[in-house]
């Protein structure tokens, strides 16, 4: 009876240490790995930035935003207007710990300047997911949980949760668009300082968006402040907590990282139906723009992505070597071979030369 127990549990261990990934490196890094999907809406940085040049595929536009964001390298990725995302990974799971913000996403978000408006700037707030890749291809394929912020709590009956969204191709001109609560309207342009085409070139006519849509947060304070400030003046609101491109990097002292402001606690992750779910690690972070918005000259609300960062790197590497020697530990004990997963974590048996993953190290067959 006893025995039987042990089995099921070493069983159980393997599924999770299955959806860890731990690539063979040295040393292990807290900032994006590479990008896995880029699918922005419509806007006025969209083919700029990253260029889109003739030609380019959306592998292309991928690895682009790769070259941007990996490695903390801190060149801005545009998402465009609402429901446009971007979907990234570490050379690790970033782990959930308890009581803790677990990743940071650095945006641009900014304080505005006259001093008027505490908790106002442009906060251009994107909404957060994360992914387990549990089937262990090493692919984002797998079920994601969007991180519930403080609109849940402090803007109740405010969020649209159901909200869906469709660009339609115009080019040079101003983008269509049409939603699912019977709403229609048109992203503006400003060719002076924006002359490209503002559709993304490279994916197809009709891209839909579906999410949450964040309350509006911006509002015209135009002729209410100082002749010294732009005579257009537009603040975007702050929101509490658990969105990317909402609060600025740093706090007042321009030193101190504003985890508080931007970092994210994996425990806030919910489900299609608002529940919490308990994820000890995750794979994979998406982000995409929570508002369908328009502030005058600032034109549509677009979130922007400078980087994201692992906030506790030896923590999430030591939860999975605990996981992973736990594991193989039990499987010794139970008299099986050696577990080996190849560089995408799942288990395998080597037949062919290449690079595996063996007792948590590097093992190469040739
Ligand atoms: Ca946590
Ligand atoms: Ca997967
Ligand atoms: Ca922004």
């Amino acid at each position: 009876m006893m025995r039987k127990v042990y089995i099921l549990l070493a069983l159980m261990g393997a599924v999770s240490v299955q959806a860890q990934r731990m690539d063979p490196v040295e040393t292990h890094s807290k900032y994006i790995q590479a990008v896995d999907e880029y699918r922005p809406a419509p806007g006025q940085y969209i083919n700029d930035i990253p260029e889109y040049e003739p030609g380019d595929t959306e592998q292309d536009m991928i690895r682009k935003c790769t070259e941007r964001l990996a490695d903390n390298e801190r060149g801005l990725v545009a998402l465009g207007a609402y429901g446009g995302y971007i979907t990234f990974h570490f050379d690790h799971s970033i782990a959930n710990v308890p009581g803790q913000r677990d990743f940071a996403v650095w945006g641009n978000a900014y304080q505005e300047e006259t001093g008027k408006f505490p908790g106002g700037g442009v906060s251009e707030a994107g909404v957060v997911m994360v992914s387990r890749d549990a089937n262990g291809n090493g692919l984002p394929d797998d079920a994601w949980y969007e991180i519930s912020g403080s609109c849940d709590v402090d803007s109740v009956g405010k969020v649209d949760y159901g909200y869906e969204i469709t660009y339609r191709r115009n080019p040079m001109g101003k983008i269509p668009w049409t939603d699912n609560r019977g709403q229609s309207g048109e992203l503006d342009r400003w060719d002076r300082y924006h002359p490209q085409e503002y559709y993304p070139e490279w994916l197809p006519d009709g891209l839909t968006f579906r999410g949450t849509r964040l309350p509006q947060n911006g509002f015209d304070f135009t002729g209410s402040v100082p002749s010294s400030y732009s005579q257009y003046y537009w603040v975007l609101f702050f929101y509490g907590w658990g969105y990317a491109d909402n609060q600025p990097n740093l706090l007042e002292d321009r030193e101190t990282p504003n985890i508080e402001g931007c970092g994210i606690d994996i425990s806030w992750a919910v489900d299609e139906q608002r529940q919490p779910v308990r994820l000890d690690f995750v794979d994979f972070v998406r982000v995409y723009t929570g508002l369908n918005q328009k502030c005058g000259w600032l034109l549509e609300t677009s979130t922007e992505i400078l980087g994201a960062e692992d906030l506790h790197l030896d923590e999430s590497v030591a939860r999975i070597k605990a996981a992973t020697s736990g594991v193989r530990m039990v499987k010794a004990d139970t008299g099986s071979a050696d577990v080996v997963y190849d560089l995408q974590g799942r288990r395998t048996t080597p037949t062919a030369k290449g690079i595996y993953i063996r007792h948590g190290k590097k093992y190469i067959v040739n």
